[in-house]
């Protein structure tokens, strides 16, 4: 059983703000493959084939399908343990925000409050032409679903090579600037913008708390790495904060 550390259990006692960086990584116990695992999406798709606006004018009826595919595991999935914890761990400390990679909702429906979305959300659409959000049941029957402007409507997720939302991504920076603790949950950590926050929430003397199941490229750069899944170690961690903090 992973052994917590006690001066972590210290920094949380302390810590005001705490920020949640995640990653597919976080999801992956609740059914949704994640993109680089060995049953990772990548390993089928090539994300240049699929995740970027020129795959997308090239052959929008090949990643709507794909996307339409994710949706449908998105829809059935149910936020786990971890996205749990991060939930009730907002009626424990002053400010929990999540600064999250994925496009899955699965904090908003454990009800995360705090959230930036850095690469989207696949639940939203729009069109590539007016920019109107068509968050409504989408009409497949011709192919790829068009708005009244006569545009493609495209799913709303970031694309490689596509500037991240500026409001989403600056939120999620302001939040890594403040934070006293910083947990990076379930992420390769190889994506960037969106990596760098760790970056920054380092430089701003945070606390870092790398949960994942192997090592990353930002292992040697943390406080302290938990080698588990997400759903097990979150709530250890939270269960030894709740029994010291009354103690
Ligand atoms: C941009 C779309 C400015 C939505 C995604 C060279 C060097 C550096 C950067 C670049 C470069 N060349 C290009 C770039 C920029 C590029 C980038 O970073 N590329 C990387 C791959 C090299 N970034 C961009 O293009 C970004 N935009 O830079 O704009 C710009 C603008 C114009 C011109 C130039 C520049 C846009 C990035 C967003 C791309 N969109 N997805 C979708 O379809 O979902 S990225 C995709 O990867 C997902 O969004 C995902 O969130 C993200 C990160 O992946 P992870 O979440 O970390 O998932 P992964 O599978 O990798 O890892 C899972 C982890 O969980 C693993 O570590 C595993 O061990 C762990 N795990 C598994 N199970 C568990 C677990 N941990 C705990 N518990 C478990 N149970
Ligand atoms: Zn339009």
């Amino acid at each position: 059983m992973t052994q917590i550390d006690k001066s972590l259990i210290d920094a949380l006692r302390n810590a005001e703000s705490i920020v949640f960086f995640t990653g597919a990584g976080i999801s992956s116990e609740s059914g949704i493959a994640t993109f680089r695992g060995k049953e990772g999406l990548w390993n089928k798709f090539k994300p240049e084939e699929l995740a970027n606006f020129d795959a997308f004018i090239r052959n929008p009826e090949l990643v709507w399908e794909w996307y339409n595919y994710r949706r449908k595991i998105v829809h059935e999935a149910q936020p786990n343990a971890a996205h749990l914890t991060i939930a009730e761990m907002q009626n424990h400390f002053k400010e929990v925000t999540v600064v999250t990679q994925n496009v899955d909702n699965l904090h908003r429906r454990a009800g995360s409050k705090k959230i930036f979305e850095l690469h989207g959300n696949i639940e939203k659409n729009f069109c590539i032409n007016c920019k109107k959000f068509h968050n409504k049941e989408l009409d497949f029957s011709n192919g790829v679903p068009e708005c009244d402007c006569g545009g493609l409507i495209r799913p709303g997720v970031v694309w490689f090579g596509e500037y991240l939302p500026e409001d989403q991504f600056r939120g999620g920076e302001l939040a890594a600037m403040k934070a006293d603790v910083f947990f990076v949950v379930g992420t390769s950590a190889v994506v960037y913008p969106a990596a760098g926050l760790v970056y920054t929430a380092r430089a701003s003397g945070a606390t870092i708390v790398e949960i994942n199941i192997e090592e990353t490229e930002i292992s040697s750069s943390v406080n302290y790495s938990y080698f588990g899944k997400a759903g097990e170690i979150l709530p250890r961690i939270f269960e030894e904060y709740k029994l010291r903090a009354d103690s």
